[in-house]
């Protein structure tokens, strides 16, 4: 591979079929996220608002956030004053929230109920989380998106109390898109804090933030540690939704991909954040094919207010070059990235070859943006591989499922022999006894 160095912001090519191993491993890599050295910071934290409550969380906002707050926490119902929006602003949100409301909901189920055998009849149910708490990161993007896409699915799922926790600004406030998506999902509280602070009230409690069952949403290094804490810690007996790393994009293009394009979503993934993951896997591409989607990456970013941003985050991205579809998926589900999207002829008939990701985008014209904000599904995805073993966050996500089971005597009749038998195995006799006791009263024994 060749990275150039003449300020041309390109992304570093290697050809999968020539490449020596290291090099395409390397292109696949995630960045190391040292845990241990983060939760040496982190620890401190989460032992100050354990032990101080609201004065710790006062003076670690004044601390890391740069603002003197009277309290750490906004209560429902807002004031309208906090909710000032264009006409524009709010029916983007209005539309946005409609749509993930509309996916979310049908995402909801019904009673399951199986006879297994005859008199066994075993069912299983949803029900809401009661209290979850939803972090919606600062930094240096306000994502509102991020708002709506967990509240709107607590809201769906029934939950009873939710709260929203973000950093506020300079000034002590925050976005006033934060506060309309909060008002609209109907939560509580918006605690004023970031951070592992911010997840340390949320799992332990203080005197104003109420303690949450489940902590959902994404965050930086600091707030993920905290979640992952909090999450192994049976004294604050939290939930979390997914541990979290940078965000991703693995785009898979072949020659009929308007180049364009293709360098869009590529940008739009990139300006998250230096530290995010852009990955180009080109199909059966000339080497000049692919010159056309460097120079519209390098054209379009310079015309991005965040092309710094843009700059550090290509320079350590890849177009990795196959020779089949095939390959481009085994590439991709290798990597498992948390956004794929297919610019490839007759993308649709690949979703079935999908094997790791965690939301795929198909075909020229659905950008990874339409899922950011507003085509109804979840932007809360799996990062950092873990699209192998977890989901995005959905309407399960904030519900837990009960099962149940109602056995007759007929039931009994059924399988009471096979637990007696199992019982007697595991050298359990009141186990044993449990059914032994009923068959006789039944004469069934
Ligand atoms: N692509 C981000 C979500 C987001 N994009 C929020 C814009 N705003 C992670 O999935
Ligand atoms: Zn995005």
């Amino acid at each position: 591979p060749v990275a150039e160095s003449d300020g041309r912001i390109v992304m570093t090519r290697v050809i999968a079929a020539s490449a020596p191993s290291a090099d395409l491993e390397k292109a696949l890599k995630r960045p190391n996220q040292k845990t241990s050295d983060i939760m040496k910071l982190v620890n401190p934290i989460i032992d100050a608002v354990k032990a101080k409550g609201d004065a710790a969380l006062l003076e670690l906002t004044a601390k890391f956030d740069k603002v003197q707050l009277a309290s750490p926490v906004l209560e429902a119902p807002f004031p309208p004053e906090l909710m000032n929006l264009t006409e524009d602003v709010k029916r983007a949100i209005d539309i946005s929230v409609e749509n993930v409301r509309v996916f979310h909901t049908a995402q909801l189920t019904s009673k399951m109920e199986v006879e297994t055998c005859a008199g066994v009849r075993c069912s299983r149910f949803a029900r809401p989380v009661e209290k979850v708490g939803l972090y919606i990161p600062g930094g240096t993007a306000v994502l509102p998106s991020t708002a709506l896409m967990l509240g709107v699915p607590a809201n769906v799922a029934g939950c009873e109390e939710i709260i929203f926790a973000s950093p506020p600004g300079p000034d002590g406030k925050l976005t006033p898109e934060v506060v309309y998506v909060a008002h609209k999902v109907g939560a509580k509280k918006i605690v004023l804090a970031g951070g592992a602070q911010a997840i340390a009230a949320m799992a332990y409690g203080t005197e104003s933030v109420p303690k949450v069952d489940k902590i959902m949403g994404p965050g930086n290094q600091f707030v993920t540690a905290a979640k992952m804490y909090v999450s192994n810690d049976t004294t604050a007996l939290c939930g979390i939704d997914m541990p979290a790393g940078p965000s991703e994009v693995l785009v898979v293009a072949d020659a009929f991909a308007d180049p364009d394009f293709v360098a869009s979503d590529l940008l739009s993934q990139a300006e998250h954040g230096v530290d995010s993951q852009v990955i180009l896997v080109a199909v059966g591409m000339t080497s000049e094919q692919i010159d056309k989607i460097d120079e519209a990456v390098h054209r379009q970013a310079l015309e991005l207010p965040r092309v710094d941003i843009v700059r550090k985050c290509i320079a350590h991205s890849y177009t990795i070059v196959v020779d089949t579809y095939a390959d481009a998926l085994a590439m991709s589900n290798r990597y498992a990235p948390e956004h794929l999207i297919l610019q490839i002829e007759d993308a649709e008939s690949y979703v079935d070859s999908v094997t790791n990701a965690g939301s795929v985008f198909v075909g020229a014209y659905s950008p990874e943006s339409c899922g950011d904000y507003s085509s109804g599904t979840n932007h809360t995805l799996p990062t950092y591989g873990y699209a192998r073993m977890y989901s995005g966050v959905n309407t399960s996500t904030f519900q837990k499922f009960i099962t149940s089971q109602v056995v007759t005597p007929k039931g009994l009749q059924s399988i009471g022999k096979a637990v007696m038998d199992l019982a007697a195995v595991e050298g359990l006799d009141a186990h044993r006894n449990a059914v032994k006791i009923r068959m006789e009263k039944l004469g069934y024994l």
